[in-house]
């Protein structure tokens, strides 16, 4: 089962979202949505906690607290239901197209009557809105190009939100029907970033019990499609999920098929062809005599065409048919080759959890090694000080005997300032272990501009790491521009590691991104951002990225050895 604290999010959410509609305290939403983001990322299972343990998750307060446990028992809140009942639910979805927020979002509701994206969408081009006092021709244009945005965005799911999604319907499927074998494919498989439709498949010879449970699953909201090879429905949160049923003997050919991406599913068909041989999701062929030759698993359909089993996540038709042919397809980083994570935080700033909550979930990973990085002080808003960074470390110096297998690294997330420079001077940043270091202002300066800002950064002797490069948000937040050569050019000269951070809305750099850097010789690292322990989890979706762009072990710094990587971080110093 999911945990509740998603559900629990989801709702404190909406009403922060409601509460900055329809309320003059500009400070309250803001602790809801607060509360809301804490509850997601806490640790412990919401929905099997006492009240008073309630009342420790961070940013919850008395009345939030109560709030929780009233939808905990009653499945809604009543303040809550009397908020939904003064707007229609559509003006929400207002607020979320950049350029409007909730208090236009509420004149819009209130002068013109635009309850929905439709209308919102209309009266642009109407061109009502220009007229709207307080609105005029300039925010009417942003809204616009808002509205454009959003149109691009929707559709596509985060692959975590698609992966949890994937998960739980697989878990709910298992625990009703006995399958022989059961898992996800398509772009989810491949760990594309975002994800158009979850493509399940079953192994089973008799589907209709499986199609029953499937189409029966309460997060369902609407069945498209019903058969017995293959059903198709609409979840509760609007993404779809295909399922196919295929027999135990054809599983591999079918996950290859299924797993795509159609271009690797050509490039391999037609080897086939030439091979006299024919490739579907039933199986590989003779082509003349229509014999099967196999079908049961993916390495023996890939060992027929004359291939190596090729990781879903390099299945785009970017060259890997060609590099397996030839023996250069290279063996890319697993999760398990990463030593550990040099990018997370604690509550000491923006994250949600202790150190020691921080560590604890760490060890549990195995790692070799662990960074603490918590924002340097010119990020204003997270109160950072010299004194409380010194405590921090000589905190993380008395926890050390605690972990004889982990080394403990301190470290700090440096902002990068608009000329390049960051928060301390030499003899202050020499006391941390790593330093990474990120654009997290200004993120709308010229291509130019930019590209001197990293580049400068990166020849900071004692900087390590160039944290989520581009600072792209997924859906969110337009990449900044830079000269991507320049830059990677740089990172490879001052031996400055470009960072693959994991956190899905960000993934950053992207596959393709990678793969240009790497032909500079960067070196990266694979890290998580971590701002609560569930968050050490993401370090997945990190790995799926650094595979899709060809990384190997020699190529992140975090799957090095300690010694190694230290010398890496001292940048000849
Ligand atoms: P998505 O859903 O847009 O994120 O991307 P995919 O790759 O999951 O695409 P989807 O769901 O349409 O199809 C899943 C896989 O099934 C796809 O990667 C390859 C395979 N497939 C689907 N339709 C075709 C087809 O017409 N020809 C071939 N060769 N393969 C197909
Ligand atoms: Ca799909
Ligand atoms: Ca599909
Ligand atoms: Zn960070």
């Amino acid at each position: 089962m999911p945990r509740a604290n998603d559900a629990v999010e989801a709702v404190l959410l909406e009403y922060a979202d409601l509460l900055a509609i329809l309320s003059e305290d500009r400070f309250k939403p803001r602790s809801y949505e607060k509360a809301a983001r804490a509850v997601g990322g806490y640790h412990a299972d919401i929905g099997t906690l006492e009240p008073a343990e309630i009342l420790k998750i961070p940013n919850v307060g008395k009345s939030i607290a109560e709030k929780i446990q009233e939808f905990l028992r009653e499945g809604t809140i009543e303040t809550l239901e009397s908020l939904r009942a003064k707007i229609p639910p559509g003006v929400r979805d207002i607020i979320a197209v950049p350029g409007v927020g909730p208090k236009k979002a509420m004149i819009l509701y209130q002068d013109l009557g635009i309850a929905n994206i439709d209308d919102l969408r209309a009266a642009v081009e109407s061109g009502r809105i220009a007229e709207l006092k307080g609105f005029g021709a300039r925010t009417e244009s942003n809204i616009r190009r808002g509205l454009e945005r959003l149109q691009q965005q929707t559709g596509r799911a985060l692959a975590s939100v698609a992966m949890d999604l994937a998960e739980d319907f697989i878990e709910r499927i298992r625990s009703n029907v006995d399958v022989e074998r059961i898992d996800y494919a398509g772009s989810l498989r491949r760990m594309v970033e975002t994800i158009g439709d979850v493509d399940l498949l079953v192994a089973s010879d008799d589907p209709v019990p499986v199609m029953d449970a499937f189409t029966g699953i309460d997060i369902v909201e609407r069945v498209l499609a019903k058969g017995e090879a293959k059903s198709s429905v609409l979840t509760r949160q609007g993404l779809q999920v295909d399922l196919r049923v295929v027999p135990a003997e054809a599983w591999g050919a079918a996950m290859i098929y299924f797993t795509g991406s159609k271009a690797h599913n050509i490039r391999i068909r037609e080897m086939a062809v030439r091979k006299g041989l024919k490739l579907n999701e039933y199986g590989l062929f003779d082509a003349k005599s229509g014999t099967l030759i196999v079908a049961q698993t993916e390495q023996e359909v890939y060992e027929r065409l004359g291939l190596p089993w090729i990781p879903p996540t390099m299945r785009e038709d970017r060259g890997e048919v060609e590099a397996a042919l030839d023996g250069s397809l290279p063996d890319v980083l697993t999760q398990k080759q990463l030593r550990g994570d040099l990018h997370t935080h604690t509550n000491l700033t923006d994250g949600l959890a202790s150190l020691e909550q921080m560590l604890e979930t760490a060890s549990a990973m195995k790692y070799a090694y662990y960074a603490v990085t918590d924002h340097a002080p010119n990020l204003f808003m997270q109160r950072m000080t010299d004194e409380k960074m010194l405590a921090q470390r000589e905190r993380l110096r008395k926890l050390q005997p605690k972990y004889p297998r982990m080394t403990l690294l301190h470290g700090t997330e440096l902002n990068i300032d608009p000329e390049g420079n960051v928060d301390w001077g030499p003899e202050f940043l020499d006391g941390f272990d790593v330093r990474v270091a990120s654009v997290h202002s200004m993120f709308g300066q010229s291509k130019d501009e930019m590209t001197r800002r990293i580049v400068r950064a990166m020849e900071n002797p004692y900087v390590n790491v160039i944290g989520h490069p581009t600072t792209r948000k997924i859906n969110q937040r337009q990449p900044v521009e830079f000269d991507l050569d320049e830059v990677f050019a740089a990172a490879a000269r001052t031996g400055t590691a470009l960072e693959v951070n994991a956190y899905p809305d960000r993934l950053d750099l992207k596959d393709e991104h990678i793969v240009w850097a790497k032909r500079y010789g960067v070196k990266f690292a694979v890290d998580t951002d971590s701002h609560a322990t569930t968050h050490l989890d993401h370090m997945r979706y990190g790995v799926a990225m650094a595979q899709r762009g060809w990384l190997t072990k020699d190529d992140v710094i975090n799957a090095w050895p300690l010694g190694k990587l230290r010398t890496f971080l001292r940048k000849g110093r």
